[in-house]
């Protein structure tokens, strides 16, 4: 094999090769674009080797397939020239050749395939897998168009399309020989798609490699020639418009799924190509049908590839001719499922109508499973529970439900922290809990320190390496060795002015973006997620009206306050009315907020558009301030948290998801807890009448919108909030007004001793190296792999 450059001069010729052959310029009369693409083929050069490499190393007993709808992947350069350890010969070689690898940097747009947590997760599982040498590959859609760009007309969300492969999609390696076909419906009305591979290489840190395989969908024929020689262009490429429809968008909701057909339809065209592919290899390395429960396990990302399941058995039983005891064997020992939500809605049923006729044969052998599950249930546990656990519901429509079949099916079914994994247990599915309590367990959701910390925070990085080596970088436990510098005040400064120069950097992006920046000088406060009710940024948004009435009612200085840059980032979903009006209303009360003189500067709010994977890097660093005020019992995990405390931010928050392992380890002092609990919230929630005991500072907020005040007047405009609040609440934003307001005094009160709040976010770095996902994918392999 020939080995890429690992040289300066050796970079310099290949980066100048690749301009010459790949983009046919000379470097004086390349474009940005022509520089970026020669840059990535050339660093692109080193992953294919490494890729290789990995491959010829012995096989490891068992390949992790990863299945998951979404990899929120963030921008490739920065993390392909870490892993690879190129980063100072590349920074070195551009130089020479007059190229600012800052704009080229900057030029990289990000595949957003994912809409937020989950697919995030997914993208730092798969780098912790290629670091950790884990034999693994990832499977999903390879969007056409991801995640839509936000951007605000008149403060309201508008959608624009994702076009992330405009100008090619340089990281990928097709795979057209190792494309497949997929079928839908039944023999008579049946039609199929080619479901076509591009691989990501996913480098390990330093060492390893992993792949991320993305299909994309074609037609068999992309032509109907007849159809065209007869004058019918709109026939002659239907077909093809059809099929190219399967991986043509994701889908932006992230909880209550809409039960769309071409969802269904995308869900199975990755899941049986993927099932395919895995069992193809298998077969071509000479292994047999009965070794796959040995060599591979599909682990499956929430309930969207649980299709799978019975494309496995159907495989096995109609195209390998297996008995269904022996299929059925094989395939409950091949798949692990991870459940990433509490919210009821957002449970995954598809109608059996649609099933029947999307994919009959699945729907039948989804029946034989259900049928021969429920035989056990009856003779175990009876038949008033049948019901109750049975795959198809009956009601509203009868429908399928993935979290069953999902339960069913695999070797394990886990939580993403522990107060979900509990809840799993005791509230979401607590009779599969009795029936199978083997099989249940929790593995913490955890983020790589190589996006997140490394290359995020670089002046952090430094800082850390220099007290204490750069271990930390695969092995974030090592953090805890940063304990001591704690009490040190040198290392405290040094960290304080890490914080200032990273809102520098903040502002060097939020000025070009969105001609916007903070003041230096402010505690930097932030809440970025993606908006739902639960999350409750509304809670957060009538602390800021309640402070700023405070302060224009006169019944407090300006002086008094603790200057505060409050940010938010978050799209909608669509269609999701509520969450629409809400960012309406905080770009609303940003406008009116910013430009009343009465503050005195000291309260902002601002909310820059399209927060994404390249913006959270720049913004997590930054912070003072984590906002983590979902209701308990509400947020599965959450995973910003971790990145937040791991970058020294301070967290506020609720006892829900992963916040309350956050505080186990960074201790009381160091993070302001509020609100109910959820045994509190359970206990509240048949009585819970909001609009009768309103805490005065939310009055006053809830009253200054219903004014107009922050809609010219207009009182309609936000009225269905204000009215919602009073009347339904459902997350209880109401309940836990004055809680929060005092945590935020609290917070307050801490920042102004600005050398004892360093310390604490000293603290919390030092002590948060468990959420690595490192460490994550050592428990799967520990708790569900085996
Ligand atoms: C399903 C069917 C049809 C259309 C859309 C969907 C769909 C898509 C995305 C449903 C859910 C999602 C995403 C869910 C998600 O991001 N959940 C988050 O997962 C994180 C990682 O475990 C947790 O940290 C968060 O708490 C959880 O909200």
């Amino acid at each position: 094999m020939i080995a890429p450059p690992t040289t300066v001069d050796g970079f310099v010729t290949e980066f100048l090769l690749n301009l010459a052959q790949d983009r046919g310029v000379t470097l004086q009369d390349s474009t940005v674009d022509d520089r970026y693409l020669a840059l990535v083929r050339t660093v692109r050069g080193h992953l294919a080797a490494r890729r290789l490499e990995t491959e010829r190393a012995p096989r490891e007993r068992k390949t992790i397939c990863y299945l998951s709808a979404e990899y929120l992947l963030g921008r490739q350069l920065d993390n392909s020239l870490l892993a690879t350890g190129l980063e100072d010969i590349a920074a070195e070689a551009l130089a020479a050749c007059g190229v600012d690898l800052d704009e080229l940097r900057a030029h990289e747009i990000e595949p957003g395939l994912g809409n937020g947590g989950l697919g995030r997760l997914a993208a730092c599982f798969v780098d912790s897998m290629a670091t950790l040498g884990v034999s693994s590959i990832g499977y999903g859609i390879r969007y056409e168009y991801g995640i839509f760009r936000q951007s605000f007309e008149n403060g309201q969300q508008v959608e624009h399309p994702d076009a992330w492969m405009r100008g090619g999609s340089p990281w990928e390696f097709p795979r057209p020989e190792r494309a497949r076909i997929i079928r839908f419906g039944g023999a008579e009305d049946g039609w199929a798609v080619r479901a076509v591979p591009y691989d990501f290489v996913v480098p390990g840190y330093r060492s390893g490699a992993g792949i991320l395989r993305l299909w994309s969908a074609e037609a068999l024929e992309p032509l109907d020639l007849p159809a065209f020689n007869a004058g019918d262009y709109e026939r002659a490429v239907r077909a093809k418009t059809f099929a190219e429809n399967l991986s043509k968008v994701l889908y932006p909701d992230d909880s209550s799924p809409q039960g769309k057909e071409l969802r269904l339809q995308q869900q199975y065209f990755f899941a049986a190509a993927s099932v395919g592919d895995v069992v193809d290899d298998l077969l071509a390395g000479g292994g047999t049908l009965d070794d796959l429960p040995e060599r591979a396990i599909f682990q499956l990302n929430d309930t969207h590839p649980v299709i799978a399941v019975p494309e496995l058995m159907r495989l096995l039983i109609d195209e390998h001719d297996l008995g269904w005891d022996t299929a059925w064997a094989i395939t409950q020992r091949c798949f692990a499922y991870t459940c990433h939500t509490l919210l009821p809605e957002a449970l995954e049923v598809w109608p059996v109508d649609l099933l029947r006729r999307l994919l009959p044969r699945h729907l039948d052998i989804i029946y034989r499973i259900n049928e021969e599950f429920l035989l056990t249930v009856r003779e175990r546990l009876g038949e008033e529970r049948v019901a109750a656990m049975s795959i198809i519901a009956e009601s509203p429509v009868r429908a399928v439900r993935m979290a069953h079949l999902a339960t069913i099916a695999g070797v394990k079914v886990n939580g993403v922290a522990e107060l979900h994994s509990q809840l799993l247990r005791d509230a979401v599915l607590p009779d599969f809990a009795e029936f199978f309590p083997q099989k249940f367990t929790n593995v913490t959701n955890g983020v790589t320190p190589r996006r997140f910390l490394r290359l995020a925070n670089p002046a952090l990085s430094a800082l850390i390496t220099e007290a204490i080596g750069d271990g930390w970088v695969t092995d974030l436990e090592r953090l805890r060795e940063l304990e001591p510098f704690a009490e040190d005040a040198a290392f405290r400064d040094a960290f304080a002015q890490v914080k200032a120069g990273n809102k520098k950097r903040l502002n060097d992006v939020l000025r070009v973006r969105d001609r916007t920046e903070i003041d230096e000088e402010h505690l930097l406060d932030v809440m970025v997620k993606r908006l739902h009710e639960y999350k409750r940024q509304l809670l957060r948004l009538l602390h800021v009206v309640d402070t700023y009435e405070g302060v224009v009612s006169g019944r407090v200085a300006a002086s008094a306050l603790q200057p505060r840059a409050v940010l938010f980032g978050a799209k909608a979903a669509p269609g999701y009315v509520m969450a629409k009006r809400i960012i309406h209303l905080i770009n609303a009360v940003a406008g009116v907020v910013n430009d009343d003189a009465r503050l005195e500067g000291r309260l902002r709010v601002l909310y820059p558009a399209n927060y994404d994977v390249t913006l959270a890097e720049r913004v997590i660093p930054a912070a003072d301030l984590s906002e983590q005020i979902s209701q308990a019992g509400k947020e599965a995990s959450g995973t910003g948290n971790m990145k937040f405390a791991l970058n020294g931010a301070l967290t506020i928050g609720t006892d829900d998801g992963a916040n309350v392992e956050i505080r186990q380890l960074v201790g009381d002092e160091n993070f302001f807890l509020f609100g109910m609990t959820e045994p509190e919230v359970a206990a509240l929630a048949p009585a819970y009448r909001p609009g009768e005991s309103v805490d005065a500072g939310a009055r006053r907020a809830l009253d200054l919108i219903a004014s107009g005040a922050f809609s010219g007047g207009d009182r309609s405009v936000f009225e269905p909030i204000v009215t919602n609040l009073l009347t339904e609440d459902r997350y209880m934003v109401l309940a836990d007004y004055r809680a929060h307001a005092d945590a935020q005094a609290r917070v307050d009160a801490a920042y102004a001793d600005p050398d004892a709040w360093t310390r604490a976010a000293v603290l919390n770095v030092a002590r948060c190296g468990y959420f690595s996902s490192d460490r994550a994918i050592r428990d799967y392999q520990e708790r569900v792999w085996g």
